[in-house]
């Protein structure tokens, strides 16, 4: 769907959907581990509060059945709120629920298999942790990336090592779809991956885990928002 053109050169970035970037600024992650004992669909009103854009069912635990009430309950409040459901894993669940689309890893269903289930009018994000994984991704039908883990988690045992900012950088050079950067954002690092090429973020405990689930993410928008915004102000400038 999204990508680079036949034909078209590696260079500074044009965006290809200004409209699909803005919608996918800040994933939260569920997780049921991390949420200090407080329900799905409290942490998930919260982070929509602060601004979540998109609420990611992931729960490696739980059965089919308890997945499925998870997303329709998902289903309504995104619904209501205007933000996006993508179910994790689960392509079989996200049609399901009618969730907006879901996000395989490179160890679940291949993209090109999640992307022919998915039909065209729903969003497929694959995780990419090299840019061969990416170009693969991206050849696949991804419409966005989960690029990372950019910093070192603790949230995700089997993550691999930290890729650091540079394959942000390196996936920005190339593709024009989404860069959502994964693992380890926080407050403090978010303009930096924003800076070195990601178009949004994905987070679990710096949501989540957070006290103040709405203020966490409220923050994280506001810092994900102000650098984009200076960083389009400098386009702007320079060309
Ligand atoms: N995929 C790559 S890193 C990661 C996932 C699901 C975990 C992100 O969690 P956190 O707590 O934001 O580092
Ligand atoms: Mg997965």
């Amino acid at each position: 769907m999204a990508g680079l053109k036949r034909g078209q050169k590696r260079g500074p970035r044009i965006r290809q959907s200004k409209e699909l970037d803005r919608r996918l600024l800040l994933h939260v992650l569920t997780d049921r581990e991390w949420s200090r004992g407080r329900d799905m669909m409290t942490v998930a009103t919260a982070a929509l509060d602060g601004g979540a854009t998109v609420i990611q069912l992931r729960d490696k635990h739980a059965s089919t059945r308890t997945l499925i009430e998870e997303g329709l309950a998902l289903r309504a409040l995104t619904r209501e709120r205007g933000a996006f459901l993508i179910v994790n894993d689960r392509v079989d669940v996200a049609l399901a629920v009618g969730a907006d689309g879901a996000h395989v890893g490179q160890q679940d269903l291949p993209a090109a298999m999640a992307r022919r289930l998915l039909g065209p009018g729903r969003i497929l994000g694959v995780s990419a942790a090299t840019v061969q994984e990416a170009r693969e991704a991206v050849a696949a039908g991804a419409d966005y990336l989960g690029v990372g883990p950019i910093f070192a988690t603790a949230t995700k045992a089997d993550a691999g090592p930290a890729t650091g900012t540079r394959l942000l950088t390196e996936c920005a050079r190339e593709f024009t779809l989404p860069l959502i950067a994964i693992g380890g954002i926080t407050v403090e690092n978010a303009a930096q991956v924003i800076q070195a090429g990601a178009t949004g973020i994905a987070v679990i405990t710096a949501v989540v885990h957070a006290e103040d689930i709405t203020g966490a993410a409220r923050q994280l928008r506001h810092v994900v928002e102000t650098t984009l915004r200076s960083l389009s102000r400098r386009e702007g400038k320079n060309g």
